[in-house]
């Protein structure tokens, strides 16, 4: 595995659609737990399927000079799989967040040597089987440093990914992007995952005033913490997202019906927090968070 390589940590949706996606546009390796000889399959929003060949290897066989790294495990999962990388790769190595929420955004951020820039995306992706990855709809992925640091790096990777299929765009203001994908999620999540639903579904009777009922709260708490907006509204924006995944299993669902802990704390954990920290009462996110595995 050569140095100069693109590295995806984690085999999960999202690091199978990157790769399948990145794939014959720059050198890459998926990095998991086990190596595999399989190719990935990917389905794409269209119904076709490709085959797609690329390195899946264990931690020992992960280049030292990486040119970077696409950590797309879950939150609760990132600490200890960055703990294993730093053991090996060099630790000036510039770093991708993918998780959803703002729960190791902030720490790693502080606590990595190199470069760490944060990424979220409304591509709506799960897996299929050992290999197999579903690009079950399209978006929109916003890449970024938490304080508009290495504005060329993040320019770089958003122009290989749009190249790739995957729209991108470098943002200077990450951290209401993250509220804004944080309220995106907090709005379908929970609800997909506790009734086990597609995200379209949440288009129809009796799902669609629950998700504005969530969304009301969220607003109020957006507006407390000085977090300006979508262009498009916050209604407009998480109905866009509904409608652009309407065919997607959201990573809760997936994890629920895996049997997997969940991002729950991740993306309800900092609403609650900004609801106690301006008092203000949040019955509908409450009962969501209890109501959610954890
Ligand atoms: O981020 C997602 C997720 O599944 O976690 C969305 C955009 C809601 C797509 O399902």
């Amino acid at each position: 595995m050569s140095n100069g390589t693109w590295l995806i940590l984690g085999p999960g949706a999202l690091g199978r659609l990157l790769a399948t996606q990145l794939a014959g546009h720059v050198p890459l390796a998926v990095l998991g737990r086990q190596p595999s000889e399989q190719p990935f399959l990917l389905s794409t929003p269209q119904g076709e399927s490709r085959i797609r060949y690329v390195p899946r290897i264990a931690i020992d066989q992960a280049p030292e000079r990486p040119l970077m790294v696409h950590v797309t495990t879950k939150t609760y999962a990132t600490d200890a799989a960055l703990e294993q990388l730093a053991q090996r790769v060099a630790q000036d190595t510039p770093i991708v967040l993918w998780q959803n929420g703002f729960q190791v955004q902030e720490t790693i951020t502080r606590r990595w040597p190199g470069p760490v820039l944060c990424a979220t995306t409304s591509e709506g992706a799960y897996t299929e089987g050992a290999d197999g990855v579903v690009h079950a709809g399209h978006g929109h992925t916003y890449i970024g440093h938490l304080e508009g640091r290495y504005p060329t790096l993040a320019e770089c990777i958003a122009a290989t990914l749009t190249v790739a299929d995957l729209p991108a765009s470098p943002c200077i203001d990450m951290r209401r992007r993250l509220w804004h994908k944080l309220a995106v999620n907090a709005a379908i999540n929970p609800l997909v995952a506790r009734y086990r639903i597609r995200n379209g579904q949440l288009r129809d009777c009796p799902f669609r005033p629950m998700v504005d009922i969530i969304l009301d709260e969220v607003v109020a708490l957006m507006a407390a913490e000085g977090i300006e907006a979508p262009e498009a509204g916050w209604s407009r924006q998480v109905w866009n997202v509904i409608e652009g995944t309407a065919n997607n299993r959201a990573s809760m669902l997936q994890d629920v019906l895996a049997n997997r802990p969940t991002e729950r704390d991740a993306i309800l954990g900092p609403l609650l927090d900004a609801a106690q920290r301006h008092g203000i009462p949040t019955p509908n996110l409450t009962e969501l968070y209890q109501n959610t595995p954890q």
